[in-house]
């Protein structure tokens, strides 16, 4: 790991997704493919990225019921129990409609409605990834979304991993489509014969999943542009460092472009970490990723005292936060940028990446500066009520119209002011 003593953070600008021409210009034209041809494009595309030849798109009752067959009960009860845990979280989350009345009788409201439908991106590639079927599901259930649907590639194997479909099917959802990449995206944004479209796409996905939502972004909503994992911890002399190496480690495995970085004001402590972590890499099954990442991005920093360490998350925003100092719980109230804030000795961050209840689907690359987890909220939109009675319109007519004239809208002054003619008439 390298150790930066100076506070120089420019090593970040190289995991954000940038401008790669090449690739912009090959998710436009898969994406005008779609449009143009629906449904045979996305079986083209399987064939060509996935090398699936596919004989149809919607996922059927027995390739659910085959998936089954293939994951142990252990694996479909952990789906269950982490499924509730998530819920119950969510359901925290609800946001409720609300209205007041004013002296004059004016009604002021907030109407909340769910989405009609949502799509979810499960990722496949080099690890299938069944949480993010919840993650991204949930608290659009809870929301009261009506429709959603799942797209997830198909593996080598030529169906879509066999966890995704049974989290799915364990939360409801049947309506999967055996598709992925930018065609996948291309698909809810615009549909094709087969998959209608959708409001809202969520769910991270590989960097052409990732330009795709960018792309169809303003004819669809779409929660964020995820790039990969993150994690940073601040920990001193009181934390284990043992520990400590294999929560960075737990990130690291995800991505060659994770990263991964300790912040201590301990020279010592970091030393046992950086040996630790060396030494638990070697046996790692993912080793040859995560070594990737910790080799550009793996970092130490050295830091003053703890709040030198604060400053330095607040720069960074990371995905992920660890905090594993002596009073972590008073420290965090100065913590303002931060995706998921895990607390203490005994919160590595894979207890929130499946488990624990709060989303793992999290704004990365220093967007936690200006966005939130996925969350019920997004998957509702607010409609404001606004009922004026005769008695707050007759009060406010004039102030309303001197603001339209000065605007140069004597439209919209008239508006308010034929009311008052129909009173005084
Ligand atoms: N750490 C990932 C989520 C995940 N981890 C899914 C394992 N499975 C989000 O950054
Ligand atoms: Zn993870």
């Amino acid at each position: 790991m390298e150790w930066i003593k100076n506070g120089d953070l420019s090593y970040l600008e190289a995991r954000k997704i940038g401008v790669d021409e090449a690739k912009q210009n090959t998710v436009k034209e898969i994406i005008n493919e779609v449009k143009q041809r629906g449904d045979q494009a996305l079986y083209d595309y399987t064939e060509r990225f996935d090398g699936v030849k596919l004989t149809h798109l919607k996922v059927t009752k027995e390739q659910i019921n085959e998936a089954y067959s293939r994951v142990s009960d252990d694996v479909v009860n952990v789906i269950k129990k982490a499924a509730s845990n998530i819920r119950t979280f969510f359901e925290k989350q609800k946001p409720e409609s609300w209205s007041y009345t004013n002296d004059e009788g004016t009604v002021l409201g907030q109407q909340i409605t769910p989405l009609d439908a949502a799509g979810v991106y499960v990722p496949g590639g080099t690890a299938a990834y069944p949480s993010s079927v919840l993650m991204g599901a949930i608290p659009a259930l809870v929301a009261g979304v009506k429709r959603i649907v799942l797209v997830s590639p198909p593996q080598k194997t030529g169906m879509v991993s066999d966890g995704v479909l049974v989290a799915a099917n364990e939360i409801g959802i049947d309506e999967i489509y055996q598709v992925g990449g930018a065609h996948a995206i291309a698909a809810l944004a615009y549909g094709t014969e087969t998959i209608k479209p959708v409001d809202k796409i969520v769910g991270p996905g590989n960097i052409f999943v990732t330009l795709a939502k960018k792309e169809v972004f303003g004819d669809v909503a779409i929660d964020s542009l995820a790039g990969p994992s993150e994690i940073v911890i601040l920990a001193d002399e009181t934390a284990n460092s043992e520990w400590i190496a294999s929560d960075l480690l737990s990130q690291a495995e995800h991505d060659p472009l994770a990263m991964a970085a300790l912040i201590t004001p301990s020279k010592e402590f970091g030393q046992a970490v950086e040996e630790a972590l060396e030494k638990q890499l070697s046996d790692l099954p993912r080793q040859n990723i995560a070594r990737q990442s910790i080799e550009q991005f793996g970092k130490i920093i050295l830091v003053k005292d703890n709040d030198e360490g604060i400053d330095v998350i607040n720069q960074m925003a990371p995905e992920h936060l660890e905090v594993v100092i002596k009073d972590a719980e008073e420290k965090v109230k100065q913590i303002k940028h931060a995706g998921a804030i895990f607390l203490g000795p005994y919160s590595p961050v894979p207890i929130g990446d499946y488990f624990a209840g709060p989303n793992h689907i999290i704004p990365t690359n220093g967007s936690a500066t200006y966005s939130s987890p996925l969350s019920v909220e997004s998957f509702v939109k607010q409609s404001s009520i606004i009922k004026y009675s005769r008695e707050a319109i007759l009060n406010n007519s004039q102030h309303i119209a001197t603001f339209a004239r000065y605007e140069g809208f004597e439209g919209h002054a008239r508006a308010v002011e034929n009311r008052l003619k129909e009173e005084t008439d």
